[in-house]
């Protein structure tokens, strides 16, 4: 009998609390309420893909804090692999609120200034072995949250490029963490140039591109790279624009929704459903049209990464059209 082992998904990026806030429409400033949830953006996209059955590690340190201890039971018990979660005694874990509205996006607010993340060591990136990794995701966020996450962010892709492992970039502009708009722009565009696959928003592209047009967003950073072969424009409930290489250049539609919740973890679901798709040996356009459905189920809940589904609830999801 054949032994089939099958490869894992790895991510790397800073965990949170998320203190999300109860008091609809109440500004940060005057909420009261508030229910804490599991957040950060690349470990929402590990919960996502792992929800889904896929073996998953994430790449990370917290601090020794209620909030690390939280969040680590909350790793282990979406099933993530913690052999690459590093425990520093001398940083905090960071965390955030967010405002609760019923349209647009929420007022957010983060506490995460010299956090345990921050500080990662990239020696330690040493000690993976990536002969078992299929993919790996990153984002701009780890890149802005300091000096030590833009190596770290940068190192990872290299050591993918070496190793022949497919990566995601994800911009996630978080103006918030950077020193200016132009650092910002001139960093982002530097990594997007070591990935295989982009996935910016077309806000995200207006800012990093200058145009918020899906096509010169997706020529942009296919002609930037010999690396990037792959761009997929995500254009909110419209769906998404797939362009690549050898040729694909076409629109997948987005599903409609009755009440949008909270949108804050849309894009991490798009990228679960994307990744888990490749993974699952699904074309490009099926992959997408799974991040499509994926992003519409996550903008119905309160958490960054609750509304993500199970296998059963995806395929009901997408039967629904
Ligand atoms: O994409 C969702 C993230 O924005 C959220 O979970 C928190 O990582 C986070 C951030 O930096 O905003």
């Amino acid at each position: 009998m054949e032994i089939i082992i099958m490869k894992k998904f790895l991510t790397i990026g800073e965990p949170l609390s998320v203190f999300s806030s109860e008091d609809l429409n109440a500004s940060l400033s005057e909420t009261k309420h508030y229910t804490r949830f599991l957040a950060g953006a690349e470990l929402n996209v590990a919960v996502g893909v792992s929800r889904l059955g896929l073996p998953t590690e994430y790449v990370t340190a917290v601090g020794k804090d209620p909030f690390g201890t939280s969040i680590m039971q909350d790793i282990k018990d979406a099933k993530i692999g913690t052999d690459f979660i590093d425990v520093m005694e001398q940083y905090p874990t960071g965390f955030y609120f967010k405002q609760r509205v019923d349209h647009g996006d929420p007022e957010i607010f983060y506490y995460r200034k010299g956090s345990a993340a921050s500080h990662y060591d990239v020696n330690n990136l040493n000690k993976i072995d990536l002969s078992e990794i299929e993919h790996i995701h990153t984002s701009g966020i780890m890149a802005g949250i300091s000096e030590e996450g833009r190596i770290t962010t940068e190192t990872m892709l290299e050591k993918a490029i070496k190793n022949n492992i497919r990566t995601t970039f994800d911009p996630n502009i978080r103006v918030q963490l950077w020193s200016s708009e132009e650092y910002m722009k001139k960093i982002l565009n530097q990594l997007a140039a070591k990935a295989n696959i982009i996935l910016p928003g077309t806000n995200e592209g207006k800012i990093l591109v200058g145009s918020s047009d899906p096509e010169t967003i997706a020529d942009f950073y296919l002609n930037q790279s010999e690396i990037t072969d792959t761009v997929i424009v995500k254009i909110g409930p419209d769906g998404a624009l797939i362009k690549n290489k050898t040729g694909l250049d076409q629109i997948i539609s987005g599903f409609k929704v009755d009440q949008v919740i909270d949108t804050v973890g849309a894009g991490d679901g798009f990228a679960v459903g994307l990744i888990s798709g490749l993974m699952d040996g699904l074309t490009y356009e099926d992959a997408v049209k799974r991040g499509c459905a994926i992003g519409a189920l996550a903008v119905q809940s309160p958490g960054d990464n609750d509304g993500y589904p199970t296998r059963d609830q995806l395929s009901k999801f997408m039967e629904r059209g």
